[in-house]
């Protein structure tokens, strides 16, 4: 945690400030853990990135899960991919850069990030249950071109633990957009990874400055405290 001391029942212990969430207006929102970003020879190797960077996030959002399923909180899993035909992939996207393969190419994992293929899937050690939400995306933010919002408005949903990869692309344009819509958003900071250690750690501090600019930053022993001891968890 943050600091050492103990904070209150239910709160969690965040930047800039503590904060408490209603707990059954709250959501854990995990990000594009899937197989094209966290494997090698998925999309976020093609780019040339070191894909070993997002493994450390993989078990404080193993942490949050567990505690989300065993409190009954809703849980959204998105994936970032495009259709075989790539129709939802804007030329613009597809060209970008000079990648070792490109979005539809075949890969190891199969076609590199594809709905339906190998790599599009997420990892076995966070798997989505049958009962919760996976949102398919076409871009980096998960409410553009998705039925994310609607889902969040259908559970009255206000608030969001948002965790995944990368922090400073899908996770931090995710937050980005659920803060125009007026969402409050926990980011886990040990619950997101990027391939630069350095835009983690800037990516975080967009989110916490100026008061909480985009939303709050707390670990995940923050967050897994203020779930153990708040008294308004169904
Ligand atoms: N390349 C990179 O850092 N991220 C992405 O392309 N997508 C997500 O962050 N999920």
């Amino acid at each position: 945690m943050l600091n050492s001391a103990k904070p209150p029942p239910g709160v969690i212990t965040a930047e800039p400030e503590p904060i408490t969430l209603d707990w059954p207006a709250t959501a854990l929102v995990i990000i594009d853990m899937q197989r094209d970003f966290m494997e090698p020879g998925g999309f976020g190797e093609t780019l040339g990135n070191d894909v070993s960077q997002l493994a450390r996030a993989v078990q404080p959002i193993g942490a949050v899960l567990k505690a989300a399923r065993e409190t009954g909180m809703l849980v959204v899993h998105t994936r970032e991919g495009h259709l075989p035909d790539l129709s939802d992939a804007p030329p613009a996207k597809v060209e970008r850069g000079a990648p070792s393969l490109r979005i539809g190419d075949p890969g190891p994992m199969g076609r590199i990030l594809i709905r339906g293929e190998a790599g599009h899937d997420i990892i076995p050690e966070l798997y989505p249950l049958d009962s919760e939400i996976v949102i398919d995306k076409p871009g980096k933010g998960a409410f553009y071109a998705t039925e994310l919002a609607d889902v969040l408005e259908k559970y009255g949903i206000e608030n969001l633990l948002v965790c995944g990869v990368t922090t400073e692309v899908c996770v931090n344009t995710t937050v980005r957009e659920a803060n125009d819509r007026g969402y409050r958003c926990v980011v886990i900071s040990d619950g997101c990874a990027s391939y630069f250690p350095e835009f983690h750690e800037m990516g975080l501090k967009m989110i916490k400055a100026q008061g909480g600019i985009f939303g709050w930053v707390a670990d995940s022993a923050a967050v897994l405290e203020a779930m153990k001891t708040s008294t308004t968890q169904g």
